[in-house]
């Protein structure tokens, strides 16, 4: 078999690449490790930036986002329960969109057979071949029999644990890493959410957060220990926790209700170096990782994406290079604003067990400035709604 581009991984990253080689008559194949079912099966991000979106838009899929997806003008923080709404709209002329990366999914898996990208679910043993000679490889085994599929270039989507940044050799990267000492704790449940738009709680007990996927959908957080499990966690336990942190204005407001899914996330930041080598081009999760903190993470596999199609279409179409082998830089560059931009959330809102009473001080001493200060808000503010491309 031969392609123009093998894409390993059909989460957000390899399906948007996909779509957008394709829109622009360039063969791709996406092999994924898992089922579409299990892949349909996870719920992740959902506050999306206008990169996002705007993909949504250039492929012709976004009627169902248009239609069910739900807009922000601001982001609400309660500290200690006092509210400091930032409006970021007023502040920055750009709004957010809530709208599940699992609906994302949805609509770009759906569309894949009528638009000819073809993806082949439940690959094992995926590996990749020749990635620094012009005719690269990738093979996998499905039904017991092995594949071979030629390519000329290979985009590695395959998130953080996938085989792709580890076909890179180690002299040619570098990985800068942050794991931070919790994790969140988080549930979906089918009632109503407590606020119009998200809270981002910070509490002596601990940071929470409230988000949603719907006006009848609320998707909720708590820091917990990192070596907490799901099993300490009922749901009386989490709408107890969750209410006492975002503060007595908010959780009256709150409609508990069963969870109908509940996990814990590790929290970590990591960016590896270069993002490219010979014919392979690392995108999303295969790259990098935020906190969750920034609502970052798909955001930024959008902008790896935008930056990656428009430079193979590029190359494609007329040979020209300078984007390909630019792409690595380009896109760190947007993706380090966006780390520190985690990193700082991160560390302003949680509580961190080793933190001195000077860094208790500190964090209570940002806080107190970004309530007091229209300069710290719009920080705050065009960070959120995404930096430009
Ligand atoms: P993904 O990890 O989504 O997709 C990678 C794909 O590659 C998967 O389908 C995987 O099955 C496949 N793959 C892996 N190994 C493979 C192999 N060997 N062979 C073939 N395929 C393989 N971001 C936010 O902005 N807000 C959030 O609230 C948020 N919550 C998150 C919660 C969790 C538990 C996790 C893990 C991430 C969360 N994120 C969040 C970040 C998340 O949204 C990612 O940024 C986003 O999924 C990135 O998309 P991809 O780069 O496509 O990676
Ligand atoms: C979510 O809705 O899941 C969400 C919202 C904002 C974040 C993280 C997650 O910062």
């Amino acid at each position: 078999m031969k392609t123009d581009v093998a894409i390993i991984g059909s989460g957000p990253s390899g399906l948007f690449l996909g779509h957008l080689l394709r829109q622009e008559g360039i063969s791709c194949t996406i092999i994924e490790r898992q089922s579409a079912e299990h892949v349909l099966s996870r719920i992740r991000a959902g506050v999306l930036e206008t990169v996002t979106t705007d993909l949504m838009t250039q492929l012709g899929l976004d009627e169902r986002m248009q239609k069910e997806s739900m807009r922000h003008d601001g982001l609400t923080l309660s500290i200690n329960g006092e509210e400091v709404v930032i409006p970021v709209t007023d502040i920055t002329g750009k709004h957010v969109t809530v709208y599940g990366q699992t609906e994302i999914t949805r609509d770009l898996i759906d569309a894949a057979p009528e638009r000819g990208v073809e993806i082949v679910w439940e690959a094992s043993d995926v590996a990749l071949h020749d990635v620094d000679r012009d005719n690269p490889y990738v093979t996998w085994t499905k039904d017991g029999e092995t594949h071979r599929l030629d390519t000329t270039l290979i985009a590695g989507c395959d998130g953080f644990h996938g085989p792709s940044r580890k076909a890179i050799p180690d002299a040619e990267k570098h990985s800068y890493e942050m794991v931070y000492p919790f994790g969140w704790l988080g549930i979906m449940a089918d009632v109503p959410p407590c606020h119009e738009e998200v809270i981002y709680a910070s509490h002596d007990d601990g940071f929470a957060l409230a988000s949603m996927r719907s006006p009848t959908r609320t998707r909720c957080y708590v820091q917990v220990d990192v070596d907490d499990s799901v099993e300490n966690w009922s749901d009386d336990r989490f709408w107890e926790e969750f209410k006492f942190r975002i503060g007595p204005h908010f959780a009256k407001h709150v409609t508990t209700g069963p969870s109908i899914e509940k996990s814990i996330a590790p929290l970590r930041s990591f960016v590896c170096e270069s993002m490219q080598h010979g014919r392979l081009f690392l995108a999303g999760d295969s790259a990098h990782i935020v906190p969750p903190t920034g609502a970052k993470g798909l955001n930024l596999a959008a902008s790896d994406i935008t930056y990656l199609s428009r430079a193979m279409i590029s190359w494609f179409k007329t040979g020209e290079s300078a984007e390909l082998e630019g792409y690595s830089q380009k896109a760190l560059a947007r993706i380090w604003k966006s780390e520190r931009f985690s990193w700082y959330l991160t560390r302003l809102l949680h509580r961190f067990p080793q933190y001195s009473g000077f860094e208790r001080r500190m964090q209570d001493a940002e806080l107190r400035y970004l309530v007091e200060s229209e300069a710290a808000q719009k920080t705050i503010a065009e960070n959120y709604v995404g930096l430009p491309l």
